[in-house]
């Protein structure tokens, strides 16, 4: 057992449908620590940043799209073995592989638009915190939601 932190994020179709809250919940109930909370929306060169491992891959512009497509929520999640328990919270990658009662597994079946993501090993996480929590960041000087007029909906 080794005390980790890792890079959760709600996507933007978890943060469209309204479960924030459920994911929040689920790190919570497991005994997982939210360390630190962000709410943000990606534009292009950080989401490409993020997935840079994807850039050869068919899917990357649709992820991209996707990933810039409305507000995020990330987290700093810590704990004990953290890294490997969120993996295994949120699911596989492939929808015919997730099980009921992980986060994708209850809440998506499809295979780009997943709800969460949760940083795959040590170095992603590091390298993905350092991203969205980083020091030099300016996530707050961005708008979260610049499509709607001010005043709201
Ligand atoms: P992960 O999120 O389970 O770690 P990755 O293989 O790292 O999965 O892929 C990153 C994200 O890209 C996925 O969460 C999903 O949103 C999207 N994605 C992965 N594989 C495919 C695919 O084959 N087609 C379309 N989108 C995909
Ligand atoms: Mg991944």
């Amino acid at each position: 057992m080794k005390h980790e932190h890792t890079l959760v994020i709600v996507k933007p179709d978890g943060v469209r449908r309204g479960l924030v809250g459920a994911v929040l919940s689920r790190i919570e109930q497991k005994g997982l620590a939210i360390e630190n909370m962000l709410m943000v929306r990606m534009d292009a060169s950080l989401a490409r940043r993020f997935y840079a491992e994807h850039e050869a891959k068919p899917f990357f512009p649709a992820l991209i799209e996707f990933m810039t497509s409305g507000p995020v929520v990330a987290l700093d999640v810590a704990g004990e073995d953290a890294i490997g328990r969120m993996r295994a919270m949120i699911g596989p990658t492939d929808p015919e592989q997730r099980l009921p009662g992980t986060i994708r597994g209850d809440y998506s079946n499809h295979v780009t638009l997943n709800v969460v993501h949760a940083s795959a090993t040590l170095l992603d996480s590091e390298r993905e915190l350092d991203l969205l929590f980083g020091a030099d960041e300016q996530h707050q000087k961005r708008p979260l939601r610049p499509e709607e007029p001010p005043g709201g909906p």
